[in-house]
């Protein structure tokens, strides 16, 4: 029986042993140092405010192991997370205290306000929703014009949850609150939501006054589409995008799965419609892992990173 040794191999590789040793600690296609980089990629592993199955709080580190899973090859945009164009960074997860949601807003809100401060775009990669308020908040104070396209199954427009204002579920109402305090006036405009179907009436009587929906790509007219195009282009705009908007068939792994979802071709074809769009910052919400212990849920919500950053690296 032949003996496979690996005496000499550590000696050999830097004589280009035949063996390859990879260390995963970032994101595959991080640039080495931030000074690089356009983005800075950031994990918030924070979920206090799940309303039904917590666990997004590991995300971030699963979807960083599931990156080296992917290609940083695209063949939908033809381009690759080692383009020149596409620099991003990832600067790791950010110590949050789950059980504080005051101070682990003000935290987010403080290191976003630094990366923006530092002329970098933010990706935000949670986390529960609530995370993207104060990344809004940050950008609201550097874009006082910025404008939301919001993925999601769920309007996140409710009032509070439970009597608690600050939630997952109110996050987008409560960015449209800021919206208005900055604006000392309510504003309807400037907010797009794609895949919503599920909230009460008044959250579904709300969005239809004001912000423009849009389902599937392939069933909208294009009136709408290009409606929500007109609302969105020539502003800076954050781009959120809550894993749940894809069909449980293709995302199980998250806490509140809604049947009826988008599938991720569809996904897809919505971040072709937008690509034009100036997004300034960007994240991904609400994957928690271990509800899908077939991974793929995580692999997708890696490639729908990837996907984000080369659509909108420029
Ligand atoms: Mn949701």
């Amino acid at each position: 029986m032949m003996m496979v040794t690996t005496a000499g191999v550590l000696a050999g590789l830097d004589e280009g042993s035949l063996f390859h040793m990879v260390q995963r600690p970032v994101w595959m296609g991080s640039r080495p140092t931030m000074a690089e980089a356009d983005w800075v990629l950031v994990g918030v592993p924070w979920d206090g405010t799940c309303s039904l199955r917590p666990g997004s709080r590991f995300a971030p580190a699963a979807i960083r192991d599931a990156s080296w899973g992917l290609e940083t090859y695209s063949p939908y945009t033809r381009t690759s997370l080692e383009d020149p164009h596409v620099a991003f960074y990832d600067a790791g997860e950010l110590e949050v205290p789950c059980g504080n949601r005051e101070k682990a807003l003000g935290m987010i809100r403080t290191l976003c306000g630094e990366a923006l401060a530092m002329n970098k775009r933010w990706f935000g990669v949670g986390g529960d929703h609530l995370v993207t308020l104060p990344t809004l908040q940050a950008h609201m104070d550097r874009y006082p014009d910025l404008a939301i396209l919001h993925f999601d199954a769920h309007g996140d427009l409710a009032q509070d949850i439970l009597g608690e204002a600050l939630s997952h579920g109110t996050i987008i109402r409560r960015a449209m609150d800021h919206m208005a305090a900055m604006a000392g006036g309510p504003v309807l405009d400037p907010l797009v939501q794609v895949g919503i179907r599920s909230g009460t009436v008044d959250q579904f009587d709300w969005m239809t006054q004001g912000s423009l929906h849009l389902m599937f790509p392939e069933s909208e007219p294009q009136e709408k589409i290009q409606a929500a195009l007109n609302r969105l282009s020539g502003r800076p705009v954050f781009l959120t995008f809550d894993v749940d908007v894809l069909d449980p068939a293709h995302m199980p792994g998250t806490g509140t799965p809604e049947a009826g979802g988008l599938s991720f071709v569809q996904v897809l074809r919505w971040f072709e419609v937008f690509s034009g769009l100036n997004v300034v910052g960007a994240d991904v919400v609400e994957l928690a892992p271990h509800y899908d212990p077939s991974g793929a849920s995580t692999f997708a919500a890696a490639k729908v990173i990837r996907e984000l950053l080369l659509r909108f690296s420029r």
